[in-house]
């Protein structure tokens, strides 16, 4: 097989213009205008809205390339697009060559006839997709509707594109166009390959793996299929037909190395080549099984994932694209962001359906780092239609999608839709007409989604919608903590307390979240020095929740002293998010078995914002995402206080015994030691213990005047934790003096800071100011007389970036919970 790159240099012409400017691909309208200076950055200031035009209109992608005789004498030609977004017109020296409308569906098209030796010219002409989605909207014989959010390009559910490029209640409304994803001309007198997929068979000391080629062929006759995996090449000639064929292969794996996800073992992959007619096609594999477990049990319906045999605990978050401009979305910007994922103990992602399904070194990386994948299908917040059309449209898309992915170890299970069973009772047109909607629903979900994804993929399960209570119920799940998964968002939405949390016991929790603000250093990068306060205009612009601001400062009158100045505000938002996360989590894992997953929302933005994420914009973490290092840890030391009495408990999440030694130490607000005891730990593989019950007023007579102190000890590792016995704001907390000593770190290229204290610090919070990189620990306890080392490594995995010692010093900021009023 021949090819032709045609990623590169294009240029991009305002149709109605014809004004031009270079642009790159694989890239898209806004940040080749932006580049060309045309546009204002959309992420500074209010910017977004002056950008709105472009969405509107149409515009034109175009460049020329050459082709050889040689290339045109083969005798298959075609154009391949892995991504178009959306509406598009190609043509080849000015001969219609075909149109797309779907984003998630990779397009080929037929083009020898339009090619020539030498010079070639290649267009690309995207419509408008705001305005296709509002004259598809007035051919609709009944609305549609959709969810609503304060900056937004309307009719988004009509059209298959990246749903949150319209706006969401975190991100920004940037209608791109463009080519994304590779762009080529292919040429071939033999065979063209068009996906490579296996099926495992795991025995005893050995995993039968069986290779599928589709393929199409340019001519009929006899080909030799080789397929090499791990080293050994198996070879044998099949006979295909003209056009569509899917020969298959038998290959064993002798004593295979399983694949495991993050903090169960290793993640060895497989090299697996498959060639036939000279087009080689090449990927990796992980060996394992996977298994989705929903069992009827007492409570309900079971919700739990079994790898290789083994019961995983599913800890991580919610993924959204890591840019709203998807030029921007990079390997490494992928790489950063999985590996802060890995590094706080995630074993799973949620690739959430109002995104994108993501690029092929998402799930490479994923495979690599052991973070499993709940792969939702591209729909959200919405009802959508079921004309014709559409169902076509999507069938395509599914069937793409499942081939393309269903490779990957990391690839867990296919879920149907984000919450758009629940979206059947949010809108007036729904509520007045269910059975319509719920036919629509159902056509989409079971009758073209679901039964694609069983057909395409009979080797993972098909989850109907997040949240549900399985295939078959259609009852809204939302709040259904007994069956499958649920989205537990009351403690934000509806403004319940955080020991709401605590009230339910779900199955598995795919989406809960508690906004807090980005660092100071990127809302001075967006706001300005000047609009240094949270409710001033360009502050609320970056804010996309039309209550947000109003929830985390009514929040903050609950549980702490209403925090004096700005910086105080935002130290105090992220704090507050962490407790908040850290509530839910805590209590959810000691749950287990019964609780078997805790996804929060969200891990990533896609702009500068406030929002649920636990990692900024820029890949600064956020102190959540330093909580959640914690309370994701392997084996979780924890204290509740329940009725009248605490409870210590231990989770063990490992395949061995968790053993060690605790320490439970009360300690008065001047460091004072008041009652102490410590006691042996032994938790057994995968599961949770309670350890010690002690009546509140047996450990304090006044609950305001101490807290406790909780410390395990393991071979590997000592884990400190704490538990306050009433809220914080009910505490006269000492106005500790936290001093810090700047210190190189011996030999390596890290920096160490020395941190002690002479009365107790809360939520003790480094900051390194403009200088990226992450500290070994963040948002803890500091207690007089234990001082602490903390480490910091600059640069953003595998940037060289590295700060002076003076420059670091410079920019270090120590903040603790007193600190925040007087
Ligand atoms: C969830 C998500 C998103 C949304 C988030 C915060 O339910 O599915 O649609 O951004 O809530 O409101």
């Amino acid at each position: 097989m021949k090819t032709i790159d045609l990623a590169g240099d294009w240029r991009l012409v305002r149709v109605a213009t014809g004004r031009s400017c270079p642009a790159h691909v694989p890239g898209d309208t806004h940040s080749a205008l932006l580049a060309a200076g045309e546009i204002s950055d959309p992420y500074v200031g209010t910017n977004e809205l002056a950008v709105q035009w472009v969405g509107r209109e149409d515009w034109e992608y175009r460049r020329e390339f050459a082709v050889s005789p040689d290339f045109l004498a083969e005798e298959e030609i075609w154009l391949s697009c892995d991504c178009l977004d959306t509406i598009a017109e190609i043509s080849i020296n000015g001969k219609a060559v075909g149109r797309a409308d779907n984003a998630f569906v990779r397009w080929r098209f037929d083009v020898k006839r339009h090619l020539r030796a030498g010079k070639n010219t290649i267009r690309i002409l995207f419509r408008s997709a705001e305005k296709a989605a509002e004259t598809e909207a007035k051919r609709l014989p009944y609305p549609i509707p959709h969810s609503l959010y304060p900056v937004q390009s309307p009719h988004r559910n009509l059209i298959r594109k990246v749903q949150c490029h319209s706006g969401w209640d975190w991100g920004p409304c940037l209608m791109v166009a463009g080519i994304q994803g590779d762009i080529s001309l292919g040429a071939t007198s033999t065979v063209r390959i068009d996906y490579v997929y296996t099926e495992q068979r795991h025995s005893k000391g050995a995993c039968g793996v069986r290779v599928f080629a589709e393929c199409t062929a340019a001519r009929a006759g006899a080909y030799e299929i080789a397929a090499t995996l791990g080293g050994k090449t198996t070879r044998k000639t099949v006979s295909l037909a003209k056009g569509f064929n899917r020969p298959q292969l038998d290959l064993v794996v002798e004593n295979p190395r399983v694949w495991w996800p993050n903090g169960y073992g290793e993640q060895p992959l497989y090299d697996l080549a498959v060639e036939i007619g000279g087009h080689q096609v090449s990927k990796r594999i992980g060996l394992r099984t996977v298994e989705l477990v929903n069992r009827e049990d007492m409570v309900g319906l079971s919700m739990s994932f079994r790898v290789n045999g083994v019961s995983i605990f599913c800890k991580g978050a919610n993924w959204i694209p890591c840019d709203a401009l998807p030029q921007r979305q990079s390997r490494a910007r992928l790489e950063a962001l999985l590996s802060s994922a890995a590094a706080a103990h995630m074993n799973m992602l949620r690739a959430w359906g109002g995104g994108r399904y993501e690029s092929d070194d998402f799930y490479d990386l994923c495979d690599e780092k052991g973070i499993m994948v709940w792969q939702d299908m591209m729909f959200s917040c919405a009802l959508y239609p079921s004309t014709l059309a559409f169902l076509a449209s999507v069938e395509r898309e599914v069937r793409h999608q499942a081939r393309r992915l269903r490779d990957h170890p990391s690839l867990a299970l296919w879920c149907g839709n984000n919450e758009d069973l629940g979206a059947l009772t949010w809108f007036p047109e729904s509520r007045a007409n269910r059975d319509r909607y719920v036919v629509d629903y159902d056509r989409l979900n079971e009758g073209v989604i679901g039964r694609a994804l069983d057909e395409c993929d009979p080797t993972r399960p098909f989850w109907p919608s997040s949240p549900s209570g399985g295939r078959g119920d259609y009852s809204d799940n939302w709040h259904d903590d007994s069956r499958g998964d649920m989205h537990y968002w009351s403690v934000w939405h509806e403004g319940k307390p955080f020991s709401a949390y605590r009230e339910v016991s779900p199955r598995f929790c795919s989406e809960f979240g508690y906004q807090s603000f980005p660092s100071l250093e990127a809302i001075r990068a967006y706001a300005g020095d000047g609009s240094l306060n949270p409710t001033a205009p360009v502050m609320e612009h970056h804010q996309r929740h039309p209550r947000g601001n109003s929830i985390i400062t009514e929040m903050f009158t609950r549980y702490f002293r209403v925090p004096e100045g700005f910086e105080s505000f935002v130290y105090l938002s992220q704090v507050q998010q962490a407790l908040a996360i850290r509530t839910a989590i805590e209590w959810w894992r000691h749950l287990r078995p019964t609780c078997m997953g805790t996804l929060y929302w969200q891990l990533d933005d896609t702009w500068p914002v406030c929002s649920w994420s636990s990692i900024e914009y820029s890949g600064k973490w956020k102190l959540l995402h330093y909580a959640a290092r914690r309370f994701y840890a392997p084996v979780l030391l924890a204290g509740f206080v329940v009725g009248d009495s605490v409870e210590i408990w231990a989770v063990n999440d490992r395949r061995e015994p968790a053993v060690g030694r605790v320490q439970a130490a009360v300690m008065d607000f001047a460091g004072k030691i008041i009652r102490k005891e410590s006691f042996p730990m032994g938790v057994p593989a995968g599961s949770a213990r309670m350890l010690r019950k002690r009546r509140l007023a047996s450990l304090t007579p006044v609950p305001e005047r101490s807290f406790l102190l909780l410390t395990m000890e393991m071979e590997d590792e000592t884990v400190t934790s704490e538990l306050f016995f009433t809220e914080y704001k009910r505490c006269d907390l000492a106005p500790a003096n936290v001093r810090a000593e700047v210190i190189a770190h011996a030999g390596g290229r890290g920096i160490t800071v020395s941190l002690t204290t002479d009365a107790p610090a809360f939520f003790v919070s480094l900051d390194a100011e403009g200088i990226p990189g992450e500290f070994a620990d963040n948002c803890f306890t500091l207690v007089p007389g234990t001082p602490r080392l903390i480490g910091f490594i600059p640069g953003v995995h595998g940037s060289e970036a590295r700060p002076t010692l003076a420059q670091f010093r410079k920019a270090l900021s120590i903040r603790h919970l007193r600190d925040t009023y007087r």
